[in-house]
């Protein structure tokens, strides 16, 4: 259903999508108690330039998968909120070069986020679902979730772990593309941290291959694969316009569809790698 070639919507991920973390310059961060706070470092500085790097959704799918070890051969892997890796290696990995969690956590669940170690390996990056196309101020004033005095405890703890926060006019650029390339109607409200992930890491690396977010013939109805929950909605989607994230994804797809079928695996082009 994509109406763009899948080049030209490389192309317009690349140009449209900024994917910029909070800096000191953007207006009410500018002040010198969140001098203290913000990382000093760029992410860019901080992570290099990064060969072949893998995105781990946290799928029921993975369960049973065996891919641990093919996803540990890439130079950097992300993984989302609070998937662990600790009993799970030989299906997921164990390297996390970076973890990408949504404000729900950071706030909701701020003193598993503050105490849990799993979260203390990495870079952190957290998001949140701000207002379509809000201004920044007004974001500032009203997130989704006040996520912003959990961050600044754990920076505390933490200090030496870089840990950004995602700004949030990117996921309403990558919104508008979801929609434009979309016969039906979306509806307003975020992408998921998977499709934010996949873009992030796409400015980042030469390669992404992105495991099960696309389901292999392991798709099943278990959310995640670290619980027993059960619930279509987190494949499929509910809130976070997923089955068009999906779409837009196997449009853009490099790999074989045999590789979906068997590892749930994607391969995307970094953006420096597409030329337009
Ligand atoms: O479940 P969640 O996502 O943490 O999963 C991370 C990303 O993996 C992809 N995924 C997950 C499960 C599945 N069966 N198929 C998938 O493709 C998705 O791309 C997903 O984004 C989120 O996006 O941040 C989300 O977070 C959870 C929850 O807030 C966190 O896990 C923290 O506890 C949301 N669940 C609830 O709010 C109940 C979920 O809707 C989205």
């Amino acid at each position: 259903s994509a109406k763009l070639s899948p080049e030209k919507l490389l192309c317009q991920l690349r140009d449209r999508v900024n994917v910029t973390m909070i800096q000191r310059s953007d207006g009410p961060f500018g002040t010198s108690e969140w001098q203290q706070y913000l990382p000093g470092k760029s992410l860019s500085e901080t992570v290099g330039h990064l060969g072949r790097c893998a995105v781990v959704s946290s799928a029921g799918s993975l369960k049973s998968s065996r891919l641990g070890q093919e996803i540990d051969s890439h130079d950097a892997v992300l993984r989302f909120n609070g998937a662990p890796v600790r009993g799970f290696q030989d299906d997921v990995g164990q390297k996390t070069t970076i973890r990408l969690v949504n404000s729900q956590l950071v706030t909701v669940e701020e003193q598993q986020f503050l105490r849990e170690p799993l979260y203390n390996t990495g870079i952190l990056i957290v998001w949140d679902p701000a207002p379509y196309h809000a201004e920044i101020h007004e974001w500032y004033r009203k997130p989704d979730y006040n996520f912003f005095e959990s961050y600044k405890a754990y920076r505390r703890t933490h200090p030496e772990q870089p840990f950004y926060i995602l700004n949030p006019k990117m996921q309403w650029q990558l919104w508008d593309i979801l929609q434009e390339n979309s016969l039906e109607h979306i509806q307003p409200n975020p992408p998921s941290s998977g499709m934010l992930g996949i873009v992030l890491m796409m400015t980042l690396c030469d390669q992404v291959d992105v495991y099960e977010f696309l389901p292999s013939k392991r798709q099943t109805d278990i959310c995640h694969y670290y619980q027993k929950f059960h619930d279509h909605a987190c494949t499929m989607g509910a809130y976070h316009p997923l089955l068009f994230e999906k779409n837009l994804v196997k449009h853009m797809n490099q790999g074989t569809d045999e590789d979906i079928y068997t590892h749930g695996k994607v391969t995307l082009p970094g953006f420096q790698k597409v030329h337009c």
